[in-house]
């Protein structure tokens, strides 16, 4: 999975927005966002039930984003992935197949990091974080997308609410 800051260029969300400036493992772990790789060969699904277990992930469905799939509704549903917000929980995700973009808030610089993922990419993006979400230009994604408990669905978009959010306020401590 690879970093880098997005470019901050107007344009189609879509593309990759690389400004050439990469980002670390380290930088990633001091925002508290993991990421594994398990490729999707056989054994596949052992892995990612033991990583469930160790982390108390009880919960899973599978997302697809496609076009064919959303129809009319695809250009609607993508913008709604990208607009800026957090959850009360983490947002696990494994990538099946295709492709595309989470993008995390680095808090100390307001700055956009970009993570670039593909199969075999397990991400967590940790609760109170600001982020958002796009396909590639592939158009398509397939995921996991894994629980601790119930599902919390609800995005908390970026505001003064938002900011003064509990679990905002939570992960602002934990990577000070
Ligand atoms: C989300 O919540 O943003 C998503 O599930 C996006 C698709 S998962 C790769
Ligand atoms: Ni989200």
């Amino acid at each position: 999975m690879r970093a880098y800051y997005f470019d901050n260029q107007p344009g189609d969300q879509r593309l990759p927005h690389d400004s050439s400036r990469s980002i670390d493992a380290e930088t990633l772990n001091g925002l508290r966002v993991e990421s594994w790789n398990i490729p999707l060969t056989e054994g596949y699904e052992e892995k990612l039930n033991v990583i469930s277990k160790e982390r108390a992930y009880k919960n899973r469905d599978v997302i697809t984003i496609s076009k064919e799939g959303l129809g009319d509704q695809y250009e609607e549903k993508i913008k709604a992935f990208y607009k800026e917000h957090i959850h009360e929980d983490e947002e696990i995700r494994y990538v099946l197949s295709g492709s595309g973009f989470f993008d995390i808030r680095q808090a100390s610089t307001d700055s956009w990091i970009r993570l670039a993922v593909s199969a075999g990419d397990l991400l967590v993006i940790p609760a109170g974080i600001y982020h958002r979400f796009t396909v590639d230009e592939g158009d398509l994604v397939q995921a996991v997308r894994l629980f601790k408990d119930e599902p919390k669905w609800s995005a908390i978009y970026r505001g003064a609410e938002s900011d003064a959010n509990p679990h905002r306020i939570d992960y602002l401590k934990s990577i000070a």
